[in-house]
């Protein structure tokens, strides 16, 4: 039994080699028993049941109700560029839509994993922005917001690059990951402490990881990074623990 972890690959459409890379890891990595944590952002816009949406990622549905079916069972956390989820996916085996967090408890160990928009706590604006795209207004109307509209809450997020591409925290200077790594370590090395023996958190784009330690216990953080550049997934096994997998790639 493992749990396989994947965030922020922001697919733009069907034809993304990433979307070719997803439904791979679906079909090759997940086994009976399996966890499968999509940690937000897996789509750069997908929010509320968008006409359309079913027929243009049927393979993507197709493969959530095979692995369903199967004994996987699927956590959907909603991101900052995919929200308004829960009736898109309502009717699907095994599968379950939240919108800011999960705990996975294996026999010996525990597993934390979220999105990350919400480890900075001090960037009030983006804090009031999620709690307005959040409520049930922009539920209903979800299918008519203009793709600008959700282009613009995924980059308002100080710690989310402003830059389409690369969309790497790097490429906003050394000073700006510094800080934004840090929050995410300490929030991490909280989760530790709170009890947990491995956190996967996402959103920020940046591909890294630390080891705790306190009082005989050992624990891991990994931020799965940004697929499009990094190129691979984080798998939770009780034999190998917290490590990277790479993704199979379609994009040559
Ligand atoms: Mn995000």
């Amino acid at each position: 039994m493992k749990v396989v972890v994947i965030s922020d690959i922001h697919i733009f459409g069907a034809d993304d080699p990433l979307y070719a890379s997803l439904l791979a890891l679906m079909r090759e990595e997940l086994a009976p028993g399996d966890h499968f944590v999509l940690a937000g952002d897996i789509f750069d816009f997908l929010v509320g049941n968008q006409p359309g949406l079913n027929a243009r990622y049927a393979d993507f549905f197709a493969e959530l109700r095979k692995i369903g079916d199967s004994g996987v069972r699927t956590t959907y956390i909603e991101g900052n560029h995919d929200f308004h989820l829960k009736k898109v996916f309502s009717d699907l085996p095994n599968l379950r839509v939240v919108d800011e967090e999960t705990e996975i408890d294996l026999p010996t160990k525990r597993i934390y994993v979220a999105h990350g928009d919400l480890v900075d706590r001090e960037d009030r604006g983006y804090l009031a922005l999620r709690a307005f795209f959040r409520s049930p207004v922009i539920r209903f109307t979800a299918y008519a917001l203009p793709e600008r509209a959700v282009e613009w809450i995924g980059t308002r997020s100080s710690d989310a690059s402003r830059k389409r591409a690369p969309r790497l925290p790097e490429s906003r200077g050394p000073d700006h990951l510094d800080r934004l790594r840090a929050k995410f370590r300490d929030f991490a090395e909280k989760k530790f402490r709170a009890g947990f023996d491995a956190i996967v958190l996402g959103h920020c784009h940046d591909l890294d990881g630390k080891d705790f330690s306190s009082g005989g216990r050992t624990g891991r953080y990994l931020n799965v990074g940004f697929p499009r550049v990094h190129q691979s997934y984080v798998v939770f096994t009780e034999d190998e623990g917290l490590v990277r997998r790479p993704l199979r790639r379609f994009d040559h």
